[in-house]
């Protein structure tokens, strides 16, 4: 979205227009951003201050009353035009519009009377009907008057920061600083974004407003650290609600971090050094970003060391910088350099008392101006000693503001109260700063070298944590529920000391942190991948202690479940799952693997009395098989209840197909984290009454389905009449992929669901950045490959029927896609492909190497990292499915992408559809094997299939690819 409003913006310079050219993109980007988090007030300043910008306008899918109440907000702040150009309403689920030209132009007639419009228009749905309505409906109504804002300096990303009154002062935090920092450098080194934006957020703790951030460093490549960092910092709620400082004295490594950052940041830095042309040209491209400048006192002669030369080097600067590049004077920042004092040499005495006295004359030749430092260089004589370092900053503040700094670069944890500083120092270091002494320097350094020297604040973070200081019982369960293994052995052999036997570590202790993760994953304030990690450090203390444990003794359960993923299915990450979450609530576990014959299953349930069957499947076929393994529990007289789970189950198909079967309970679930509630209620007292509760809903259900005279198709759906371009390419083509070619279409959120993270509370917020950050540490191990095999083949379409040829006319293949009820009319896949026309297919595999590491993982005893390799590994798939998808279309078949309102109001969307055999547009799994004959797959990536038309490995997929925009699902 930033993009296209700066491309815009470009092209209204080109276009060198006095009056610039409305552009639609502002709508996108006005509501991308919002959508994206900024409220009101930082959108406008991220975007509507920036130079060239004419109109915030409004094209709502929000309907109606949502654009009204976004642009009554914008026409009391927006320092621009405002503009509404909606579309014809809401769009159907087929994307059509509905509302008539005479009820919209009602709707932006009654916003134009209440004064909020300077531009009115349409857009999607509209056509000159539509415009001459709207424009009949205002012809008479004045425009809105532009009001004019207050000159302040204004920054912001998700929130904003206005300095003012009533915010006269701004610390920016210096810790995000390769060059300044040692600890948040080797961060860098080791790409750990997360304990690197935890520092970010320490400091806004602390309190800073903004953050510095610098990556220049000769070992990182800046450029490339800056993007990652701040892309990972944009989905970090609580940072990136924090404007951001771009430190760095490369400019490309700026002018990357300008095009990461949503809000608007400020350059640090530029000067003129080399001059005022590349000067105004950083300055003003800097403005196309809608940026504040920092400028350094610093000229083709060297940095300015004197007050004259600072006060004329910003004096010169400021106006190049408002005649030249247009800069507002309130979003020019001046630093006039901070160096050192006490350093022994005479000519450095006056540095602090000269700073001091600069930023007084700057301020008061140029009232409009921030003024800036970095506050740490001041003390960097007495590195290491951060009693009198902290002193130094407090005292040279005190008075730096006193003279108008309305900023600076300080460590905000490292402040101290000038009042509360011992007054001993403090007369020392004012002595030093204020450079009011000869004997100054010396007696600070007599004084310094007194002071012990306290440990810094950064050292105390990193010492013993709390939780190392509880008792035992404590620490063990703090372990548990946290996951963390790391003490697991010191405090399991103290425990073994204070406990009887090693048993009783288990059922105490243990089982109590347990019990808790249980409780708290139950209440919602624990996620999966958390309980799966205390999952993991509980099977590493049970195994420490077996050498402990007597022969006999045996825990109590909860139960025994035997669980399965049925014959013909391969899936088993939510039998895993629920696998997990069972053993954590003290259940015994049997777990049969995949693709499991109905009698081991049975067999099983009879060798470990089981209290239950888990069945798991994820295809359509396995719900036949559920059937058959309820029938077959009936038949040998079981009683115990069944419960089935993944992707295909329903409560419906449970209802009418499964629990006919057996007269025990029978049960979907929909989640892991119901499996504990319904198991504790089946296997407790509340039986009956579950049961009965279950078997009345069952029956509403059948009731339900046998009163619902079953919508039937009324007509066969048209068949498309134009044929799609002649694709470019139509030879076969194997890739390889890199992780790195595919991660960006790696859908998170469906990820975080995969794991049960739902909803944007804070919690789930910090699970989702948990377990992103450990599926990044597995993705840097390269443990998976990816593979791909596509074509694109000319066909031929009559009815259901497709003929695949080859391109010099042979007929390879004769297809029949099925007609499927879709809203009341007969759709074949075959109806997206005109008489004479091409079909693409592919098959995809992110699975090579994710069994083998799972093994790996699991004789490691670390079924967290086995679970998260798979998952990934099927996210993967997605990942690298969506991307060949967009390049067969894009770059073979060379179709452009087109802007689909519907799906996604923001991004460019491929044409066509993707229909994967086995999913509901063509349900039939034996589709599959077309697809492998024509391309070959087994042997050209080594994909195969079972004789239930699964593919392996399992993170697979292959598809046809519908090009025509008239295909949908
Ligand atoms: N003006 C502008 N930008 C700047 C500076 C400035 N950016 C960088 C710097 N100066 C401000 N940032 C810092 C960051 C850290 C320290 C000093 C200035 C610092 N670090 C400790 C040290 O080096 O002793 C900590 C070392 C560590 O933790 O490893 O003092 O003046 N526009």
């Amino acid at each position: 979205a930033k993009a296209a409003a700066y491309a815009a913006q470009e092209l209204c310079a080109e276009l060198g227009t006095a009056i610039p050219v409305m552009f639609s993109g502002t709508v996108s980007d006005c509501s991308g951003r919002l959508l994206a988090g900024q409220n009101t007030e930082s959108f406008l300043i991220s975007v509507a201050h920036a130079e060239n910008l004419l109109s915030v306008g409004f094209n709502c899918a929000l309907g109606a009353e949502e654009m009204r109440k976004f642009i009554e907000e914008l026409a009391v702040k927006a320092p621009c035009f405002v503009s509404a150009h909606p579309n014809a309403g809401l769009p159907d689920e087929l994307g059509k519009y509905h509302q008539t030209p005479e009820k919209m132009a009602e709707i932006i007639r009654s916003m134009a009377e209440d004064g909020l419009l300077n531009i009115v228009g349409g857009c999607c749905g509209t056509n000159p009907e539509f415009i001459r309505a709207i424009a009949q409906a205002v012809k008479n109504i004045p425009p809105r008057k532009v009001p004019s804002i207050t000159q302040k300096l204004r920054l912001a990303n998700l929130d904003s920061v206005v300095v003012s009154d009533e915010l006269p002062f701004l610390n920016i935090g210096e810790r995000a600083n390769v060059a300044g920092s040692r600890k948040f450098l080797n961060l860098m080194k080791e790409r750990n974004y997360e304990e690197g934006l935890r520092i970010c957020r320490n400091q806004i703790e602390n309190g800073a407003q903004v953050l510095d951030i610098n990556m220049d460093d000769a070992m990182l490549d800046a450029e490339e650290i800056m993007e990652t960092f701040l892309l990972n910092l944009g989905s970090d709620p609580d940072v990136a609600k924090v404007p951001v400082m771009l430190d760095s004295s490369r400019w490309e490594v700026i002018r990357k971090g300008l095009q990461c950052v949503q809000g608007k940041c400020i350059v640090n830095s530029i000067s003129l050094k080399e001059g005022e042309e590349l000067f105004l040209d950083k300055a003003r491209e800097a403005r196309k970003y809608g940026a504040a400048i920092l400028a350094m006192a610093f000229d083709e002669k060297g940095q300015a060391d004197t007050v004259e030369r600072r006060v004329e080097v910003c004096k010169r600067m400021y106006k190049l910088l408002t005649e030249k590049a247009a800069v507002p004077p309130e979003d020019i920042i001046f630093d006039p350099n901070v160096f050192a004092v006490a350093t022994g040499m005479a000519e450095h005495k006056s540095y602090g008392k000269d700073f001091i006295e600069a930023v007084r004359l700057i301020k008061e030749a140029m009232p409009l101006v921030s003024v800036s430092g970095g506050i740490s260089n001041v003390s960097f004589s007495f590195r290491g000693n951060e009693k009198v370092r902290r002193a130094m900053h407090s005292v040279f503040l005190y008075h730096a503001v006193r003279a108008g700094l309305g900023m600076a670069i300080v460590n905000p944890a490292q402040l101290d109260i000038y009042d509360d500083i011992d007054p001993e120092l403090r007369n020392a270091v004012e002595a030093v700063i204020l450079n009011t002494s000869e004997e100054a320097d010396e007696k600070l350094l007599e004084l310094a070298s007194k002071i012990k020297n306290e440990t810094s604040a950064e050292k105390t973070v990193s010492a013993a944590p709390l939780w190392r200081t509880f008792d035992c019982e404590k620490r063990l369960q703090y372990a548990l529920v946290h996951g963390d293994d790391a003490f697991l052995q010191d405090d399991l052999h103290e425990a073994l000391k204070i406990y009887s036997s090693a048993l009783e570590i288990i059922e105490h202790p243990l089982m109590d942190g347990m019990r808790e993760t249980g409780r708290l994953f139950g209440e919602g304030k624990m996620f999966l991948p958390q309980v799966v990690k205390t999952a993991r450090t509980m099977k590493r203390a049970v195994e420490l202690l077996t050498p402990y444990l007597d022969a006999d003794s045996a825990k109590s359960k909860a139960g025994t479940i035997v669980i399965a993923t049925v014959k013909g299915d391969v899936h088993d990450i939510g039998k895993n799952i629920v696998g997990v979450i069972l053993r954590c609530n003290n259940y015994e576990v049997i777990d049969l693997g995949v693709m499991v014959e109905p009698e081991k299953i049975i067999a099983a349930a009879r060798e470990y009395n089981a209290d239950a069957v888990g069945l798991c499947g994820l295809i359509t076929p396995s719900l036949a098989e559920m059937e058959i393994v309820a029938a077959m529990l009936e038949k040998e007289g079981f009683d115990i209840p069944l419960i089935v789970g993944g992707a295909t189950t329903s409560v419906e198909h449970t209802a009418l197909f499964i629990q006919p079967h057996y007269h025990a309970p029978c049960i979907q679930v929909g989640d892991a984290s119901q499996i504990v509630p319904v198991l504790n209620a089946l296997l407790s007292d509340r039986r009956e009454s579950f049961v009965v509760e279950l078997n009345e809903k069952y029956a509403a259900i059948r009731m339900a389905n046998a009163n619902k005279n079953s919508a039937t198709a009324e007509k066969i759906a048209e068949k498309v009449e134009k044929p799609c371009p002649v694709p470019a390419d139509m030879d076969l083509h194997v890739v390889e992929f890199e992780l790195a070619d595919i991660i960006s279409f790696m859908n998170w959120e469906s990820f975080f669901r995969i794991w049960d993270i739902k909803g944007e509370s804070s919690e789930s917020k910090k699970a989702k950045s948990e377990l992103k950050a450990d599926a990044e540490k597995l993705l840097a191990m390269n443990l998976l490959q990816f593979k791909a095999v596509f074509r694109i083949f000319p066909v031929k379409s009559y009815g259901e029927i497709v003929e695949i040829s080859d391109t010099n006319g042979t007929v390879l293949e004769k297809l029949n896609f099925v007609r499927r009820n879709q809203k009341g009319k007969a759709v074949s896949l075959a109806d997206f492909l005109a008489e004479n026309d091409y079909l693409g297919m592919f098959a995809v595999s992110a699975g090579f190497g994710a069994q083998e590491a799972a093994d790996d993982f699991m004789r490691n005893k670390d079924e967290y990292s086995a679970m998260l390799i798979k998952i990934l590994a099927e996210s993967l798939a997605e990942a690298a499915a969506e991307k060949l998808h967009r390049e067969i279309l894009l770059d073979y078949w060379q179709i452009p992408a087109v802007i689909n309102n519907r799906k996604d109001l923001f991004n460019s969307e491929i044409s066509g559809v993707r229909a994967a055999p086995g999913y509901p547009s063509c349900p039939d799994h034996k589709m599959k094997l077309p697809i492998f004959k024509l391309l070959n797959v087994r042997e050209n990536i080594g994909i195969s299939l079972t004789e239930s038309y699964m593919m392996l490995p399992a993170a697979s997929i292959c598809a046809f690819i519908f090009a025509s925009p008239e295909s949908h699902y």
